[in-house]
């Protein structure tokens, strides 16, 4: 069986590849990746001489490359995107490119050689903010950012070719991931980081927007799940259900780090800033999905990771980053 994974040298996909080739012994894996600045060979440094892994560097808007991999796949785990909401308000394009065009790109190659799944790797961003209660899988679809429109598109595209031409699709709708290896832009990793190094914690607006956090290898399990018992067609929300607000990770992360609250520096709101995200995850709980991990202990393994880890995270930090990191947040 050959697994066909894309953006595996990223946050989330470098972790399914790890569990891929951790429980499923007959397995190839083949990952297509482009390197962009989210893409970092180190995070699957302990698995890159594994005689079941390979790697292809690529862009999945290139189709020759896309259907040379194709050709030789039974499944196709579509990870590939750009994914950070504050990068898709400064510049759109590269995320309707990448993430609509290039799920296109792999939909087409797939549909040649009649892969025998799709699972296309999409977010709860796309269901948009919600004050109370929880979104289910056939709720309406109002994304915010540029980021979260590209999502929709893939998706629906993703669905439109199991209705047209009956390609199994799977679909996966997750809330916000943590764990080891996420790029230090995202919340937790940036402030754990910073906190780390004394500096400031940029927190946006009054800090009472709402993420449901799941551990990264949580949501690995339920991909994995869906790859190998999703019904085609189908689309599963992944959440842990553990809502906090970005004011209590934030001081969560200060507790755990020994850090003191005056680090917290309120900045500029996001512009079209989703309040609360919340899924009801009921249809993946009962393919056998349960989470394993609580909150209270990711949050802990993550900080330590991060904590003993600053080769991974310090080289990431700096050169463009720095451009990036000022433009950002004016500091
Ligand atoms: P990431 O930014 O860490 O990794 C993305 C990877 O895709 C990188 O390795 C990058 O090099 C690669 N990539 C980007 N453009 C490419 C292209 N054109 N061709 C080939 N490779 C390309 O992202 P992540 O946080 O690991 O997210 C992975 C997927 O999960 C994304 O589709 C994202 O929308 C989705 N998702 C993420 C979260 C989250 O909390 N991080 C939650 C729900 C869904
Ligand atoms: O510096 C910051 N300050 C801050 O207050 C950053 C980077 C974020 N925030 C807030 C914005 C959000 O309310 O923290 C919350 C989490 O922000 P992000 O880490 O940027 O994640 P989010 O916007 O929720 O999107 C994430 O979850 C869904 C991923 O980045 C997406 O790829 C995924 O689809």
């Amino acid at each position: 069986m050959r697994i066909l994974v894309t953006g595996g040298l990223g946050f989330i996909g470098s972790h399914f590849i790890r569990h891929i080739l951790a429980t499923k012994p007959d397995v190839q894996v083949v990952n297509l990746d482009k390197q962009t600045y989210a893409g970092n060979p180190d995070n699957l440094k302990d698995v890159e001489d594994d005689a079941r892994y390979d790697y292809a560097k690529g862009d999945i808007c290139d189709a020759a490359i896309v259907d040379k991999l194709a050709r030789d796949a039974d499944i196709i785990v579509n990870f590939a995107a750009e994914s950070h909401v504050d990068r898709s308000i400064g510049k759109p394009g590269d995320f309707i490119r990448t993430d609509i065009f290039g799920t296109y790109t792999l939909l087409e190659a797939a549909r040649r050689h009649k892969v025998k799944r799709f699972v296309q790797i999409s977010t709860d961003e796309v269901y948009g903010s919600r004050e109370k209660g929880s979104f289910n899988e056939n709720d309406l679809l109002r994304p915010s950012s540029p980021y979260s429109a590209s999502k929709a598109g893939a998706d629906m595209l993703a669905h439109s070719y199991f209705v047209t031409y009956r390609l199994p699709v799977v679909i996966t709708r997750s809330s916000n991931n943590y764990g080891p290896f996420q790029y230090p832009e995202k919340l937790m990793p940036l402030f754990i980081t910073n906190a780390i190094e004394d500096k400031e914690l940029p927190l946006y607006g009054d800090g009472s927007n709402v993420r449901d956090w799941l551990y990264v290898e949580d949501n690995c399990r339920a991909i994995s799940l869906a790859v190998e018992k999703g019904m085609p067609g189908e689309i599963y929300n992944i959440a842990s259900g553990q809502e906090l607000s970005n004011k209590g990770v934030t001081r969560l992360i200060l507790k755990l780090l020994g850090k003191p609250d005056s680090l917290i520096k309120p900045v500029k709101d996001r512009p079209g800033h989703d309040f609360r995200y919340s899924l009801d995850s009921a249809k993946i709980r009962k393919l056998g999905f349960k989470p394993k991990v609580s909150f209270e202990e990711g949050i802990k393994t993550t900080v330590n990771w991060y904590k003993a880890n600053r080769w991974w995270w310090k080289r990431l930090k700096s050169g463009e980053y720095l451009e990036y990191y000022r433009k950002q947040y004016n500091l």
